[in-house]
């Protein structure tokens, strides 16, 4: 499968890496829309959370825990920062392997765009 984030995960295509384990990969998004932008994904394969089920609970909640313990370990906890799923074309999604975005270092508007 020709998917730029498996090969990201791979390490195939190197990239500015900020956490890894077994199931999560996170690293700063080449197109930064906040000072810190980074993103999670998982090492496994999803190409919309439209395929989340059951088994997946322990993933999400996995993902969800690396992005705030990223966030605490850039100093931007404090502050305020934003989690985002984008999910399928209107929804903003343009790479379709998930991934989980977080955005800080900036105030943040809403509603978002
Ligand atoms: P989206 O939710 O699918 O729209 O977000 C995709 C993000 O992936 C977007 O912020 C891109 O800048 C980012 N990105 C990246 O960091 N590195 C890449 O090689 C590619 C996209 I392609």
């Amino acid at each position: 499968m020709d998917c730029i984030f498996c090969k990201i995960a791979s390490k195939e295509i190197s990239t500015s890496l900020v956490y890894e384990d077994d199931q999560v990969v996170a690293f700063r998004d080449n197109d930064p829309q906040a000072p810190t932008h980074i993103l999670i994904i998982p090492r496994e394969h999803i190409s919309t959370i439209n395929e989340f089920n059951d088994s997946h609970s322990g993933l999400i909640s996995h993902m969800m825990l690396t992005a705030t313990q990223i966030a605490r370990e850039l100093d931007i906890a404090d502050d305020g920062y934003r989690l985002v799923w984008n999910c399928n074309l209107k929804g903003g999604q343009a790479v379709f392997h998930i991934h989980l975005h977080l955005l800080g270092g900036r105030e943040m508007k809403w509603p978002p765009g």
